[in-house]
């Protein structure tokens, strides 16, 4: 007899992809399994086997052609795997036929990304949100029979929980929706006022974006000398950070890190990380942080860019980041820069470049800035401090009972200047 030792679940991999135009993917389909078997270690699970399908359009019954099916049935019972993981999103109906030709439990991206990001959640507000979206997946996926249920813990051993059975565990999981959605309702409140508080001290808010494991939290502790956590791992940050930041010219920022992106975020995510995803909809600059070295680099980036015109961010200002340097030749970094003129080069790991990036995030600010002529008296000097704080001091002089400056300001700082009449008359 043998005794089976192997912890982590063992997968088959199944990536789809359509030929007729309604259906087709941007990505190629090699690229789609790639990033498929990224995601899929990423969640802890081993790939024992893959299997890329091209066909014209989904089968209703299926997704995959009933071919496909038994021989991918072959390779789950030769691997003895425990679960197919499937690229393209699976209707209700798609899983459940699915699970039966294959005897086990059928998994599509969108449950994937969300089983990742509950693993990864580590704030209250995080985990509300994935739990929320969670939930509202598995809603319209609660029927009566088949293996579906039995990992929601009813039913293990029988066909399937009957309908009484099945009412309850409907009404248990609207019941959990509606509060979870309260409760997020209610950290969202908190955040408002939290952004609320800084928008009024007028210091700006710089986020960094960029495709799931692009290097910015590295680059986020690299600029703050933050303790958040880094991993090689897909999907490491969940919660947004957001940390303080005193740039060369003196003025501050808050800079934020944020969830990574990822070709296609499922709508059930991005409907859940709305809160998350405001500080990019409500910063004043985001900085793209892009894998250098990835081979498939460009694709991440416009994957990114698709992303930010999903969350109404696809015009704000953006400063390229080539994050990874460190890993180019220098050949290569040669063409990169000559490719994009106007990105910045840096490798948060050994800190090469970030120098130039904060002078480049400085400048990129300052442009929004308003040139101003102030005589501030000596018992004011709070104002003196919110000004270096909130612009760029040009020039001091200190006469006559008041500190004159020639300086830069935001123009909501500007309105408070003026209001207190400190504005000079330049
Ligand atoms: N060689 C090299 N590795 C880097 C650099 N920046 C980050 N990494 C590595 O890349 C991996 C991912 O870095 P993270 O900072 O966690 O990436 P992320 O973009 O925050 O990822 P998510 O939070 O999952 O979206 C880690 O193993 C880092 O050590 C760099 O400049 N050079
Ligand atoms: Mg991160």
């Amino acid at each position: 007899m043998t005794v089976d030792l192997r912890a982590r679940e063992q997968a088959v991999l199944v990536t789809l992809a359509f030929r007729r135009a309604a259906y087709r993917d941007s990505w190629p389909v090699d690229e789609m399994a790639a990033e498929l078997r990224e995601l899929v270690r990423s969640s802890g699970v081993d790939v024992v086997a893959e299997r890329l399908v091209t066909r014209d359009t989904p089968s209703p019954t299926l997704l995959m052609g009933r071919g496909t099916a038994e021989e991918v049935r072959g390779l789950v019972e030769s691997a003895r795997a425990d679960v197919v993981v499937v690229s393209r999103d699976l209707s209700p109906a798609q899983q459940r036929n699915l699970e039966e030709v294959l005897g086990v439990k059928v998994i599509d991206r969108t449950q994937l990304i969300l089983d990742i990001f509950a693993q990864r959640a580590h704030s209250q507000e995080g985990k509300v949100q994935v739990a929320l979206a969670q939930h509202q997946y598995l809603l319209p996926r609660l029927v009566g029979q088949g293996i579906l249920l039995s990992r929601l813990g009813g039913g293990i051993g029988t066909r399937g929980p009957g309908e009484q059975k099945l009412e309850v565990d409907r009404r248990r999981i609207r019941g959990q929706i509606t509060k979870l959605q309260r409760e997020l309702a209610q950290i969202r409140r908190r955040r408002g006022r939290i952004r609320q508080e800084r928008q009024t001290r007028a210091v700006p808010a710089v986020a960094l974006v960029g495709y799931t494991n692009a290097g910015k939290t590295t680059l986020f502790n690299a600029l703050t000398h933050a303790a958040a956590t880094v991993q090689q791992q897909l999907f490491t940050t969940l919660d947004p950070m957001a940390r303080r930041l005193v740039l060369p010219t003196r003025q501050a920022v808050i800079v934020s890190d944020t969830v990574g992106f990822l070709h296609q975020l499922p709508h059930h995510l991005i409907e859940a990380f709305q809160a998350t995803l405001e500080e990019v909809r409500e910063s004043q600059l985001l900085l793209h942080v892009v894998d250098a070295s990835h081979e498939h680099r460009d694709r991440l980036t416009a994957s990114v860019d698709e992303v930010l015109g999903v969350l109404g961010a696809a015009a704000k200002p953006q400063l390229l980041v080539f994050n990874q340097c460190d890993r180019l030749g220098a050949a290569a970094r040669m063409a990169l820069q000559r490719e994009c003129p106007e990105a910045v080069l840096i490798s948060a790991l050994t800190g090469e470049g970030i120098p130039g990036l904060l002078e480049r995030i400085a400048h990129q600010l300052m442009t929004r800035l308003i040139a101003v002529t102030l005589a501030i008296p000596q018992a004011a000097q709070d104002w003196v401090h919110r000004i270096y704080e909130e612009g760029a001091v040009i020039a001091r002089r200190d006469a006559g009972g008041a500190i004159h400056l020639e300086a830069l300001v935001p123009p909501r700082l500007k309105a408070h200047l003026s209001a207190a009449h400190l504005l000079g008359n330049a």
